[in-house]
């Protein structure tokens, strides 16, 4: 079982700067600590980062093909991000829209997400943690299906 982890535009900023909002971990350290998730719930993770929303539909479009879940954060992509939206639902898998910090105590612009009625939930606000909540709650949820 493959479940792809997908960040968005500028989280491989991440433990650079913004702490106070995302954290001191970087993508690498959060990725690391999927993967021995991943390993304890033997699942497969592929991981994928980038700017540009082009870059991740062509990515979504190729990948999903072998994969059976969807772990997501979209960035700012998550607020406007139509055609990445549009390749999530072509992918027919399930989602998992996650967040570090909690959008909806944020500015106003990040509460409304183009995502989140095509995910099966939401994490926002809980950290690193949530990428990995989200992967024992998308591999219990494919074992059951
Ligand atoms: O809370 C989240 O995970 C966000 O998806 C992060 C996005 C933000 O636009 C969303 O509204 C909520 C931004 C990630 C930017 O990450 C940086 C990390 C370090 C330095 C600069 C940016």
């Amino acid at each position: 079982m493959k479940i792809l982890v997908v960040n968005g535009p500028n989280l491989n900023m991440l433990g650079k700067r913004e702490a106070s909002y995302y954290g001191v971990k970087t993508l690498a350290d959060i990725e690391d600590l999927v993967s021995d998730k991943a390993r304890d719930l033997a699942v497969d993770v592929e991981f994928f980062q980038s700017n540009h929303e082009g870059a991740i539909v062509d990515y979504l479009q190729e990948a999903a093909q072998d994969a059976e879940g969807i772990i997501i954060n979209a960035g700012a992509l998550t607020h406007y991000g139509i055609s990445m939206r549009d390749a999530l639902t072509d992918s027919r898998l399930p989602v998992v829209e996650i967040h570090l910090s909690n959008i909806h105590a944020r500015e106003e612009f990040r509460h409304h997400s183009v995502i989140a009625d095509i995910a099966i939930g939401q994490i926002a606000g809980l950290g690193w943690q949530g990428y990995v909540f989200a992967l024992e709650y998308l591999a219990s949820h494919l074992k059951r299906s």
